[in-house]
């Protein structure tokens, strides 16, 4: 009898839309304003590309994640919510939904569970985790979008699987280490992959 097998899954930008509730409500926002298209996106940091653009955009951008109902009215990217609740249905397998919170936490934090609830329902709320750094947290595995997760840890419990978002999709990672293109992709090989 093998162990179980634990799966961290990320929110924004694999389960919820970050970069597509972001520009609609940037451009709502500010319609007059410079802005950058998804294709056009590189690096993770969406307001280290608006401060590129134009400095006084980054002041800009960070406004918009930090208003009321920004995180809450993230559309689920597709494929996801299934996936995740397949998961958590599947035998010896335990998932958990490791997300970093802004620290502007007015919003965010409370939002983040109601999103879970919603999409994912209440009993799910037991699998969230909110920290800062995912280095410290332990599990076979974590799909993430962002290419590169640090923190205090130097050597993680996870294998990072990095997830196909707009600001990676252009980027060469080392080959050692794998992705998954979107939830139509073969997540359930790579868990396979890990199991005893
Ligand atoms: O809560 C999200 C949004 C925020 O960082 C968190 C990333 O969490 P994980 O996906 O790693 O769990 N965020 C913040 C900024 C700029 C802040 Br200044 C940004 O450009 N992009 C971004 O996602």
């Amino acid at each position: 009898a093998g162990k179980r097998l634990r799966v961290l899954v990320d929110m924004d930008g694999v389960l919820a839309d970050f970069e597509g509730g972001f520009l609609k409500k940037y451009r709502a926002r500010y319609p007059d304003e410079p802005f950058i298209t998804l294709d056009d996106r590189r690096g993770f940091w969406v307001s280290t590309q608006y401060e590129q653009l134009r400095s006084d955009l980054y002041e800009k951008a960070i406004s918009i994640w930090q208003s009321k109902g920004f995180f809450i009215d993230l559309q689920p990217l597709p494929g996801g919510v299934e996936a995740v609740k397949e998961m958590a249905r599947m035998d010896d397998t335990d998932v958990f939904i490791c997300t970093s919170p802004i620290k502007h936490y007015k919003h965010c934090p409370y939002e983040k569970y109601a999103w879970v609830e919603k999409h994912l329902g209440g009993d799910f709320l037991e699998q969230v985790i909110l920290t800062r750094d995912k280095t410290l947290i332990a599990g076979d595995l974590l799909i993430d979008d962002k290419p590169d997760i640090q923190g205090v840890e130097p050597r993680p419990a996870w294998e990072h699987i990095l997830f196909t978002a707009c600001h990676n999709q252009h980027l060469s990672v080392c080959p050692s280490q794998r992705r998954l293109l979107s939830w139509s992709d073969d997540w359930r090989a790579v868990l396979d992959s890990k199991r005893q």
